[in-house]
């Protein structure tokens, strides 16, 4: 706020009358009674001015002094009674009087303005002093999370990272897998169409890709062995939702090819990976399993949290199944164009939403994309 001070001070700046400019500019006084009334009238026009704090007191200043009845006009009026030695004299002196108050007005208003505008900066200050408002820091989501600590587990052990599309080609993600159309393995992964076909291929149909292993097939059709590959990715099925089921999820498909590969190299990796994320407690079960496009094949359960393994309503049998697993079906190589007597090969497929359940004891798989901030909160 400005004080009553620095208005006073502002008004003296501006003042003509002030100590310094009053006297020399009075020098001229006589004993001539009109000029003495005139010298009082510009003295008091001083003094009051000092006090005309508001718009109010500056009018009421500029009325006394310089209006139409003023002190200014009246003793101008008594001029015609004067000798015209003593009028000219005394009218000049007016004059200059005259002009001084105008002055003295003028600063007087640029100091209410000044005033005024100081007045509204103070109001309009910002307070940088306060505190800020806080951020709100986001996380990543848990199966992000998962995600990355199984890329980091297998990236660790010399394998690459690749990524493929979502809506895919039929030959891809059956054909080209060991599953050719009406081949009764097709109704392991119910699928979710694309309503289009290639018109100008017979056969070439899209879908939303229900496993990331279509990426094995495109991956070889690139490369050359050896092979160490990863592919993290969303996944859909048309399937009905349930504590452990989702109709759309990820997955992280592996693939090792190269010579003299064996079904010891995968458990030997599968164990390993198991043992970064799990820790060396965790049981880990290996059984056979039927994938058209691996042979032999497997499933890779670990032990339930819920139960500990005694089976309950999460697991059933004591055990949840984290991946499907097994060596590379020749067929498959065939596909790609390699010579299956000369590479061997394995690969897994494992769905990150099993194992996020499995280290953080969620018991229901739903809850990852319900979105509900609470539950998101405490990853
Ligand atoms: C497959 O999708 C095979 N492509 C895996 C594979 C790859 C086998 C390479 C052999 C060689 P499966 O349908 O079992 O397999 O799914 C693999 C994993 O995905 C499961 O073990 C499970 O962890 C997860 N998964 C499967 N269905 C769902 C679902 N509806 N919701 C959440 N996770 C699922």
């Amino acid at each position: 706020m400005i004080s009553d001070e620095s208005i006073h001070y502002h008004t003296l700046w501006y003042n003509p009358f002030n100590a310094a400019s009053l006297e020399p500019r009075l020098t001229m006084t006589t004993q001539q009674p009109l000029i003495a009334e005139l010298h009082a009238t510009a003295r008091d026009a001083q003094a009051q001015i000092a006090a005309a704090h508001d718009t109010g007191a500056l009018e009421a200043w500029r009325v006394e002094f310089l209006g139409r009845r003023g002190r200014l006009s009246q003793a101008m009026q008594k001029l015609g009674g004067l000798s015209p030695e003593e009028r000219r004299a005394a009218g000049a002196e007016a004059n200059r009087i005259k002009g001084l108050l105008e002055e003295l007005y003028a600063a007087g208003q640029r100091a209410l303005q000044e005033q005024e505008a100081a007045r509204k900066q103070a109001a309009d200050r910002l307070d940088v002093t306060l505190p800020g408002r806080p951020i709100a820091l986001g996380r990543l989501h848990p199966i992000t999370q998962t995600v990355r600590d199984i890329c980091a587990a297998f990236t660790s052990m010399g394998f690459d990272v690749a990524e493929g599309p979502e809506v895919e080609w039929e030959r891809y993600n059956f054909d080209m897998l060991n599953i050719p159309r009406d081949h009764p393995a097709r109704d392991m992964w119910d699928t979710l169409w694309i309503d289009w076909a290639d018109p100008t291929e017979e056969g070439r149909r899209m879908l939303l890709r229900t496993h990331t292993s279509p990426m094995q097939a495109r991956i070889m059709e690139k490369a050359k062995p050896p092979i160490r590959v990863i592919v993290p990715g969303k996944v859909f099925r048309h399937e009905a939702t349930d504590a452990r089921h989702e109709w759309h999820f990820y997955q992280v498909e592996g693939l090792a090819v190269g010579k003299g590969i064996t079904f010891a190299d995968l458990k030997g990796t599968l164990y390993e990976f198991a043992r970064r994320i799990f820790g060396p407690d965790r049981r880990v079960r290996f059984r056979c399993d039927y994938f058209p496009f691996v042979e032999p094949g497997v499933d890779m359960s670990i032990d339930c949290f819920l139960c500990k393994g005694e089976g309950c309503r999460l697991c059933g049998d004591g055990w949840i199944e984290i991946m499907g697993a097994g060596m590379v079906h020749p067929n498959v190589f065939k596909a790609v164009g390699y010579d299956p007597e000369e590479y061997t090969g394995f690969a897994f497929g494992m769905g990150p939403e099993r194992i996020a359940m499995l280290k953080h004891g969620i018991d229901d798989i739903r809850h990852f994309y319900a979105n509900d901030v609470r539950f998101l909160r405490q990853f």
